[in-house]
Order: C-alpha cells, then structure tokens, then sequence
C-alpha cells in the first residue's frame, strides 16, 4: 500500500479532513472582531489562505471555509487547526503567525466572507505605467550578457526578481516587481521578460538595456498566479495575457507595452453545472503551433482555448475536463498540454491541434507538476512526468499516440517512481540530460525537505539518489527550514539550479550541480538573495523546454 505522508500546500494549505471528523458543538458566543483586528485578519487570510480555498472560501485544493462550516467547528478548534495543522494535509502556522494572528483567523473565518472590490479597464488604465516607451528603447542588445543562458530568480519575500548570469554566476540586476513575486515567462524573441506578482502587478523588463530594467508596469488584478505571451508565429511579442485569482478574470495586453487591451470575465458554471462565483484563472500556456493561449480555470475545470488572431471578435473554445484546475506544461511534440486538476486527482490532456480533450488520466493523490518533465523511457517511449503533493510517486504518463510502437501507451500512467515523501512541487529534466530531478519542499520531514531526488533515466528501476541539497550549501544554521524548491536546467542542458528557500530573514542560496556527476559545481550566496523561488532560464522557458 502507497504510504501517505503528506497532503497538501503550505500556502493557506486545506483545512483538510477537519470537516470529514464532523461537527462539534458549536461556540455559545456570536463570534466578533473588532475592526482593526478584523481587517488584520482579512490580509492575513487573503495572504495567506486565499490561494487555496479562495477569497470567498468556497473551497478548491483546500477545503469550503464558509461560516456555516467554520460555526460548526468553533472557536478553540479552528485555532488548533490553524497552529498545528491537520493529518489531513493542512500545514502548521504556528510558526509564521502569533497567537493573536491565530485566534483572529480562527474568528474571521466564521463570519461571512469579504467581497474584494472588481478591477476593470479603468483601474488597469489607471495603473498602467510606461516608464521606457518602446522607441526611446535600444533596437539592439546593449549589453554583453550572454541573455539566452540568463534566469530569472524570483525573490519571493522581497517582492523582486533577480536576473542571474547564468555563464558566470553573477546577479546582473535586481528588479523590483510585485508582492509575494510568483512566475517569470519569456516572450518570443527571447528579449523581454513579464513577471507577475501575487498583488496582480505585472512588470516588463527589458534584456536589451545596459543594464536589464522595468520598462513597463500594469496592474492586472488585485490576486494573481499566471502570465504568458503570443509566441505563435507573426505575433511573436505582439500580445501579453495575465490571468488573476481576484477578480476572476483574464486580460490581454499589448506585448511591448503591457497596456491593457480587453478584459474576460471567468466567472460561469462548473463541469458539473452549477454557478461559481469566483472561478480563477490557473495557468496559462502560450501554443507555438496555432495563434491560441491555453488557460485553465480551477473551479469551473474549463480549459480555454483562446485564438488570439482577432482580439475585437474573440474566439475561444472551451474544453470541459476536470475541476481544480492548477499548473501543467506541453507534452515533448509541443501539440498536447498536460494540466493537473490537483484535488480531482486528475490530469487533464488536451489536444490543441483538434481542439479537444485527449484524456483523463487518473493519478496518485493531488498531481503538482509545475510545467512538468519529458523524456524518452527505455520502455515507454515518450512520457511527462508530474510529482505529487499527496503521495510519494512521481507519475510517468505516455504521450505519444501517433507512434505505432508506443501508442498503446499514450495517456496511460505507464510508470510510478517511489519517492522518498510526498510534499514534491517540481520535477525537471532537460534533452541533453539522462537525469530526473523531483524536490520535495512541502514534506515534513526536515531531511526530506532539505532533499533532493534523482533518477536515472537510463535505469528507472534503480532506487534514487538522494541528495541533501542543504547539506553542501555551507549556509549558518538557523531556525527556518532550507527548502529544497524548483530544478531548473541551465542553456545547454548540462547544470541543474536548485532553491534552498529559507526564512525571509536568514540566508537563502542557490546551489548549481553538474548534471552528469551530481556534483555541487557553485552555490551562489548574497544577502540579497532572499526567499529564492522559482527559477526562469532564458532559452529553456522561451523555448518550453523541460
Ligand atoms: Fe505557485 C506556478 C498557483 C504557491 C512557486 N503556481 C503556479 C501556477 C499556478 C500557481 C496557477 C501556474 C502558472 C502558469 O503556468 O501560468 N502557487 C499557486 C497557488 O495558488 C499556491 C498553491 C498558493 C498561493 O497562495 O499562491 C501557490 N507557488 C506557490 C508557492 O508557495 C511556491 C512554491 C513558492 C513561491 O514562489 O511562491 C510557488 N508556482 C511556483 C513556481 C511556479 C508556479 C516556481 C512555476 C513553475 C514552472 O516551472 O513554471
């Protein structure tokens, strides 16, 4: 039997199976706040519980939080629940909140829920800023970096990314971006950058500059995950789109400019055909083979096609498939994407040259690929890989239906490796690589956490390696957890770049191995270098390369 160790996100994770152990006597008091703490409690929740059981708490990769339930369960044990977690997968907050903090929530969280303000064309108007108009910009590159081997580090806690030459391991800038910086994606030349921030900001930068800079910025939400551009070709860096949590909504922008151009409401009914109110755009993916974004909404487990040749008349097909819709990425052909519906357990394929839905896979326990990993198995054929946050196996699922050798695979789990835990959130590998990197960062376990595994795709039977990443960082111990978080393949596919996220006032790093031997090659340290996500190498993400 499959040994659960793990549930779910650390972020605002699922109040998890607290609603499954059934109602206990309900408080005698109307609970009440008053309103500095009430609006305390608001941020609190909106940072931090939000992203998985959304801002009106009807529930997603976390469990429904609305009042009727919340009053159920009272007081003392929704502050148990929050402090300490559940077996169910919800992680403790004992550590990142006060008690105070935590008995606020405990009492926010049984009054009816805040509607945040909508965010249209006149507030992203508003908001938009072109600091570098796009004829003051060079028509050339004016500097000597080499910008295909460059990453974009996100620096979570400090709101900022940094650019990193990836050749010789220097930070080239620190750019100022939005709250809580979440993803970075390249456009199609490869020249500009888009990073979006938790609070919707979306910021532009320019690669060509002297010096990497901002040269424009939009706010294009008020909660935001996703972001992508036209890479299809005639359009390459014509368009930008930014999906938001809040307000449930998409809007495509100008690509060298970000100025807003039409906005999409998300908002409408689930597969199962019922209203939502807040269905939030998840990933967005840009098609290299027609004029199409691809954009998955979580609650109403809908995946749009959105054809971007004509943005006045817009055309969009929509794909029904599972709900819970959150991260994927292209199969190796570039035709098919592969998108989690984590708490359906369920990935969701779909065939963008058809424009229909390839399959269903069923899976292990909530599937977290990231944009996932390809590679050709010695058995299988060709697969994508996805880890899992709530079960220690990472899938392999076959992806080549139109090779008569292995078609028979195609959209079936082929291959489960065991992991050492659950809590995985990224997988990677690279085609010049014969390795596969799967972290682990939300396990409990200290060690595993701290951790990496790698396997050999020459020998999938063979056990993995298990790396301490945190262990050959030579960082001062502290009290905050290394997280071992996102592999990330260099240019040429031979170094793999690995996070150690620390606490935001300890020191963070980024250790690079050498893929062949598994060895450390660097570790790049700088005071600077706080809370270090994920990481966007120029080429690879340009390219959809993993
Ligand atoms: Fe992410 C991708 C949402 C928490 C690091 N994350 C994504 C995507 C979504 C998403 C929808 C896909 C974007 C796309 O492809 O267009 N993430 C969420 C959440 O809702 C969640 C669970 C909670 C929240 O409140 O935000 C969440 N994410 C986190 C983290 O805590 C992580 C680990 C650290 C951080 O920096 O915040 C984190 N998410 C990432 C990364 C990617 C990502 C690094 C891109 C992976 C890639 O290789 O493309």
């Amino acid at each position: 039997m499959r040994k659960l160790t793990l549930g779910m996100s650390v972020l605002g994770a699922a109040l998890g199976a607290v609603l499954l152990m059934g109602p206990t006597i309900a408080t005698a008091q109307e609970p009440s706040l008053a309103a500095e703490a009430r609006e305390h409690a608001k941020d609190l929740y909106f940072q931090r519980c939000a992203g998985c059981h959304g801002v009106l708490r009807k529930g997603a990769t976390g469990k429904n939080l609305e009042p009727e339930n919340m009053l159920k369960l009272g007081q003392p044990r929704l502050e148990r629940i929050i402090a300490l977690g559940t077996d169910g997968g919800m992680v403790n907050f004992d550590d990142i909140l006060t008690e105070q903090e935590i008995s606020d929530l405990a009492t926010y969280i049984q009054l009816p829920p805040d509607t945040p303000p909508e965010w249209g064309m006149q507030d992203m108007m508003a908001s938009w800023k072109l600091l570098v108009p796009v004829e003051d910009r060079p028509t050339q590159q004016m500097n000597s970096i080499n910008l295909q081997n460059v990453f974009s580090v996100t620096l979570r806690d400090a709101g900022e990314v940094a650019l990193i030459d990836g050749d010789t391991k220097e930070i080239i800038s620190r750019v100022k971006t939005g709250y809580a910086v979440h993803i970075s994606r390249l456009s199609a030349s490869g020249r500009y950058v888009y990073v979006i921030g938790r609070d919707g900001l979306l910021s532009l930068i320019d690669l060509w500059m002297e010096e990497p800079a901002v040269v424009a910025e939009m706010k294009s939400g008020l909660d935001a995950r996703s972001v992508d551009t036209s890479k299809f070709q005639g359009f390459e860096d014509t368009y930008a789109i930014a999906g938001s949590y809040w307000p449930p909504q998409y809007v495509i922008m100008e690509g060298d400019t970000l100025k807003p151009l039409k906005i999409v409401s998300t908002r409408g009914i689930t597969v199962d055909g019922e209203y939502h109110p807040e269905p939030r755009v998840a990933s967005i993916v840009s098609s290299q083979i027609k004029p199409e974004w691809v954009v998955s909404i979580k609650e109403t487990g809908q995946i749009l096609l959105v054809d971007y040749s004509d943005i006045e008349n817009l055309k969009t097909t929509t794909i029904e498939s599972a709900k819970f819709l959150h991260d994927g990425g292209w199969d190796a052909s570039k035709r098919y994407f592969l998108v989690a519906a984590n708490a359906s357990n369920k990935i969701a394929v779909v065939d963008t040259q058809e424009g229909k839905l390839a399959a269903l896979v069923d899976t292990a326990r909530i599937p977290h690929p990231g944009r996932g990993a390809n590679f050709v198995h010695p058995e299988y054929g060709p697969v994508w890989a996805t880890g899992h946050l709530g079960d220690d196996v990472v899938t392999l699922i076959g992806t080549a239906p139109e090779d008569p050798k292995y078609a028979d695979n195609a959209w079936k789990v082929v291959q489960e490796l065991q992991m050492p835990g659950a809590g995985n959130l990224f997988v990677k590998t690279h085609p010049k690589s014969r390795n596969l990197w799967a972290d682990m960062p939300q396990n409990p376990e200290k060690d595993l956490a701290e951790s990496i595994a790698v396997y050999d795709l020459n020998d999938l039977t063979k056990e993995p390696e298990i790396i301490h990443v945190a262990a050959l960082a030579d960082l001062p111990e502290g009290s905050a957890i290394k997280r071992v978080v996102h592999p990330e393949f260099n240019e040429n596919g031979d170094e793999v770049w690995i996070s150690l996220w620390a606490g935001k006032v300890e020191p963070s790093a980024i250790v690079v191995f050498d893929d062949a031997t598994r060895t450390v090659k660097a570790v790049i340290k700088d005071p600077n270098l706080i809370t270090p996500t994920g990481k966007f190498n120029v080429h690879n993400t340009q390219h959809d390369i993993y």
